[in-house]
């Protein structure tokens, strides 16, 4: 087993990184390493064969992989590796990123693709997060902690929002 959290991110074109590259602060809050690298499906078959036939030997843990339009890049990734393929549709074309949600979602049987929402890059890191809990405990308490964070935010706004309210009622 890795001693620490590792995980590959995949982007089709460096036209997706603007979509992605918010949520890479998330890997620096949980403390895990990544790297980011730019490879098609379609325009370089070969290295993304060979980029997810080694990823399990140079140590990572879980493939996050984004691509828009006919986006084949996670299902081809998951085709050659065991380790869990999370994929992000990329809003990138005409058809509003819906082309790219599906060509992810729709995997055949037998070869799982996570897939979060169209440009859902921040769920994607987080569910690599929350698939590593059960291998890294402090990764766990972590999402713990980020969970309870969250629900403080949405009370405070709540809180906010009577106090807002109230002056209207008076
Ligand atoms: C996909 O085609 C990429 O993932 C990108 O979302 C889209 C357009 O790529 P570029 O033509 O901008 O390189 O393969």
């Amino acid at each position: 087993m890795p001693e620490r959290p590792k995980v590959l991110v995949v982007i089709g074109s460096d036209s997706d990184f603007p979509v992605i590259e918010n949520s890479l602060n998330l890997f620096t809050e949980f403390d895990i390493d990544y790297s980011v690298t730019v490879c098609s499906a379609h325009r370089t078959p070969e290295r993304a064969a060979e980029l997810a036939k080694n990823a399990e030997r140079n140590g990572f843990d879980v493939i996050i992989a984004a691509a828009g339009k006919a986006a084949h890049l996670p299902g081809v990734l998951a085709a050659y590796t065991v380790l869990p393929v999370i994929g992000i549709p990329i809003k990138s074309s005409t058809m509003d990123g819906l082309d790219s949600l599906l060509s992810i979602v729709q995997m055949p049987s037998g070869v799982p693709v996570a897939t979060v929402a169209i440009n859902g890059s921040d769920n994607a890191v987080l569910l690599a997060v929350q698939i590593m809990g059960g291998i890294y405990p402090e990764l766990r308490n972590k999402m713990h902690e980020y969970k309870r964070k969250m629900a403080e935010s949405v009370d405070n706004k709540d809180k906010l929002l009577q106090e807002k309210l109230k002056g209207k009622q008076s």
